[in-house]
């Protein structure tokens, strides 16, 4: 995957809410260009892969449990500078301290359940990406 891609999911909260489309515009609207996409969903030994980096923190089996209890959308998003900018257009983890127009601001409910995935940086937006999607899957 070329530097200029990010990964993102929205995670099962905004898709219970119905807040798929809403994000999608918002991303769109923000100058990414989607290369993949898709509905899916995670099973246990997915997240628990997903999220290794978090596996000793208190919150960890919480956050697998949220992460595998209904389907997320997960895509790849390309544009200048996607990883950080995308991170902008997200918001701080703890939506109470996200920025007003971000997407956490205006979509999570909570530090644990906060609506949207974003990579931290190139190598994991690649990592991620192959995670989810096949070479045939991307754009
Ligand atoms: P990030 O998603 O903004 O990169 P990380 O620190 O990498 O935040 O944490 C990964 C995910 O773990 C968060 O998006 C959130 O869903 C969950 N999480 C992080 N901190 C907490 C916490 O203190 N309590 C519960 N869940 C948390
Ligand atoms: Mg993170």
């Amino acid at each position: 995957m070329a530097t200029n891609r990010t990964f993102t999911m929205l995670k099962p909260d905004a898709v219970e809410k119905g807040h798929i489309g809403a994000i999608l515009e918002k991303i769109n609207a923000s100058g990414f260009r989607i290369v993949a996409l898709k509905l899916t969903q995670m099973t246990k030994a997915d997240a628990e892969t997903f999220y290794a980096v978090h596996n000793e923190r208190p919150f960890f089996g919480e956050l697998v449990e949220y992460m595998t209890r209904g389907p997320v959308v997960a895509a790849v998003l390309e544009k200048e500078n996607a990883v950080e900018d995308f991170r902008t257009l997200i918001g701080a983890t703890n939506p109470a301290d996200a920025a007003d127009g971000t997407i956490r601001k205006l979509y999570a409910a909570s530090i644990g359940e906060n609506a949207v995935h974003g990579s931290d940086s190139d190598e994991n937006a690649a990592i991620e990406g192959a995670f989810h999607f096949s070479g045939r899957e991307m754009f």
